[in-house]
């Protein structure tokens, strides 16, 4: 009997782990019964654009973050597919941060070459997934959406690939309920046309933070005002932008913070994160863990350590993206095949949990985080067939990255970098970030 896998999620980790096997496939291997479950009616998870918030059509939270006019929000050199280049893709070399439907097309080409779209069942949601001990085989069980009907099947793997910045983290402010305007978490944010001419008041200093007041600024929104809980993000801001300390008060349309002072804003709009979050796990196959480097209770970053017939992909927070599920997925892979053996002893795994815990906290900043993580994608493909490229040219990439944002928060999409897959260069973007209005991937590739 062949082993069946379950992989939960045709995101861009579970679309990893599909290609792992097609390629070990592809080389002549035997390979398990693989079976992945995507609730959505397409692949590329996040990059898979939706209008709806909220719930969906069928009732099921919707799982996108995504929002119109993103553009990468580092440079593609740092997430290039070891075995499939952006210039094997669109035929050509292409400008460093390409917008959401650039990345959808280039994540989506890699798995229509491979030819692995048969092996996912859209539109099908995972409920549950349960392990017995005595036979050593999961069940999960599904809903079939459109058809509006249950079932379920066994597995002698499951793979979790079902992301992590879905479910938002969201806190509460004294005043909120009676806050005179738009409160909405990142997780819902859409269009920053919306907010043309408004007030914004932002909470949080990250990713979404800088990026969603970015885009609002691009706009055309009045002024952003950027509350933050530990530290201001202190780039040089355009003139209509200010940081101030975390909010303590709302009252109509004026917030007060720790500092006295008080802004009035249109809308709220918390950038405060994601929480790992699986309804469908029972509490002993749920990973429970923060956001960061080295995820809690996964062995090698992927295998969880208190079954590790279990598998998560792409659950650390991430400055390498597509190629670090790669290397994750090739190596769950050779786990599953029997390529690479996991130690029987639980004090193993749970000692190499404790050692990237103390690897991450060892590390003073972010350059020391790239690096890190940048170690971490080597310690994985040197471990498998995964095509070997240069990551610590990636790791370039990214320093540069934050030099230029350093020097220019509102024109670092400007700059291009050095493949590490086929070595050349990009080319410049042929306008300006912030007067390229227009996100279409026809814009994009006029280059
Ligand atoms: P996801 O992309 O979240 O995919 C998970 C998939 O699992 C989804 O298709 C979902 O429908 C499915 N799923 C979930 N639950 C179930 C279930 N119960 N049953 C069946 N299917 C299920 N990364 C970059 O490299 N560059 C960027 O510029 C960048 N920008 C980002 C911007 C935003 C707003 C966000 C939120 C993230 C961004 N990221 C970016 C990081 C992003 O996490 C990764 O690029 C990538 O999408 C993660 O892939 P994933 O497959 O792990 O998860
Ligand atoms: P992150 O990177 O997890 O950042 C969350 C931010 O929210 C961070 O600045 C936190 O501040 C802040 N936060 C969290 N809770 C609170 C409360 N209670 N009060 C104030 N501030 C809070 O999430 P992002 O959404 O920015 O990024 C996630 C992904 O989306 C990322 O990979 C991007 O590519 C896109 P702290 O510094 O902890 O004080």
């Amino acid at each position: 009997m062949k082993k069946r896998i379950a992989i939960i999620g045709a995101g861009p980790s579970g679309l990893a782990q599909l290609r792992a096997f097609q390629s070990a496939k592809q080389k002549g291997a035997d390979i398990p019964e693989i079976v992945c479950f995507e609730k959505q009616s397409n692949w590329g998870g996040l990059w898979n654009y939706t209008w709806r918030t909220g719930l969906d059509e069928y009732g099921e939270p919707v799982h996108g973050s995504m929002y119109r006019y993103l553009w990468s929000n580092g440079p593609k050199e740092g997430l290039e597919f070891a075995d499939y280049s952006f210039e094997e893709h669109f035929g050509k070399q292409i400008a460093s941060y390409p917008p959401r439907a650039v990345l959808f097309d280039y994540i989506e080409g890699r798995v229509k070459k491979a030819g692995v779209r048969d092996w996912i069942r859209f539109s099908t949601a995972v409920r549950n997934v349960s392990y017995d001990i005595d036979r050593a085989k999961f069940t999960v069980t599904v809903k079939d959406l459109p058809k509006d009907y249950m079932y379920s099947e066994e597995f002698d793997h499951v793979i979790v690939a079902s992301g992590h910045f879905s479910t938002p983290n969201v806190p509460e402010f004294q005043g909120m309920a009676s806050f005179n305007g738009r409160v909405l978490h990142a997780h819902d944010f859409r269009d920053a046309r919306e907010f043309a001419g408004q007030d914004i008041l932002i909470v949080g200093t990250s990713y979404s933070a800088e990026d969603i007041g970015s885009q609002c600024w691009k706009y055309g929104c009045k002024s952003v005002t950027v509350s933050y809980r530990t530290a201001p993000m202190g780039f040089k801001w355009p003139s209509n932008w200010k940081e101030v300390p975390i909010i303590t008060k709302l009252e109509g349309k004026t917030a007060t913070f720790k500092d006295g002072t008080t802004a009035n804003a249109d809308a709220l709009i918390l950038c405060t994160g994601y929480q790992h979050h699986f309804p469908f796990l029972p509490d002993e196959l749920r990973l429970k863990t923060r956001n960061r480097l080295a995820a809690a209770d996964l062995y090698k970053g992927v295998a969880y350590v208190h079954n590790p017939r279990l598998f998560y992909l792409g659950m650390q927070d991430q400055w390498f993206t597509f190629n670090m599920f790669d290397a994750q997925a090739w190596w769950v892979r050779d786990a599953i095949m029997g390529r690479i053996a996991i130690p029987a002893d639980k004090k193993v795994l749970l000692k190499d949990v404790t050692d990237r815990v103390a690897g991450e906290d060892a590390g003073a900043d972010a350059h020391d985080a790239i690096h890190y993580q940048g170690e971490y994608v080597k310690e994985l493909i040197a471990e498998t067939d995964y095509p070997s490229f240069d990551v610590d040219g990636a790791c370039e990439a990214f320093f540069e990255w934050k030099e230029h944002k350093k020097k220019d928060i509102m024109g670092f999409r400007n700059n291009a970098y050095k493949s590490v897959i086929t070595g050349t260069m990009a080319p410049m973007h042929h306008t300006p970030w912030k007067d390229a209005l227009d996100d279409s991937m026809e814009s994009y590739l006029r280059n």
